[in-house]
């Protein structure tokens, strides 16, 4: 039962946000809305857990960590900003033959930003990427695998 973070933050930003404020507005809103999260918080099933991967740019370039992921149906991934502007995106066309790939994910812009999935795919390996920055690299796997 761990990872409980942020849902009364997210709450708040949701209700302070909700009323059409202006883009000036919503700059000046405290840091508290830095850790928004775009898709979650959620929770993994009974016995599962999350797995937070990074999305990240800097000197190296633009990446995931880890980019090779290995869960279990029930966990939750947990795509967490670091630095930069990254999405997720499971393509379909790079997916062949899948079923049920979650939908690509809006862009992540402020640091501490998360974007949870759950891992609810066939056992099965999976493609996933940056859609900015996938022709520079920012790529992954998921490796999903049953429970032992
Ligand atoms: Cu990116």
């Amino acid at each position: 039962m761990r990872h409980h973070v942020s849902f009364a933050i997210a709450a708040t930003v949701l209700a302070a946000c909700g009323g059409g404020k202006s883009a000036d507005t919503m700059a000046n809103m405290p840091a508290a809305a830095a850790t928004a999260t775009i898709n979650g918080p959620m929770e993994p099933a009974a016995g599962g857990k999350v797995i937070e991967i990074t999305m990240t740019s800097d000197d190296k370039g633009n990446y995931f960590t880890p980019k090779d992921v290995e869960a279990n149906p029930g966990d939750v991934l947990r795509y967490k900003l670091t630095l930069g502007v990254h999405n997720v995106n499971f393509l379909a066309d790079s997916n062949p033959g899948k079923t049920g790939l979650p939908p690509a994910s809006a862009l992540l812009q402020l640091p501490g930003q998360t974007h949870d999935i759950a891992v609810s795919l066939a056992v099965g390996t999976y493609y996933f990427q940056c859609d900015p920055h996938a022709a520079l690299g920012m790529r992954g796997h998921l490796t999903v695998a049953a429970k032992k």
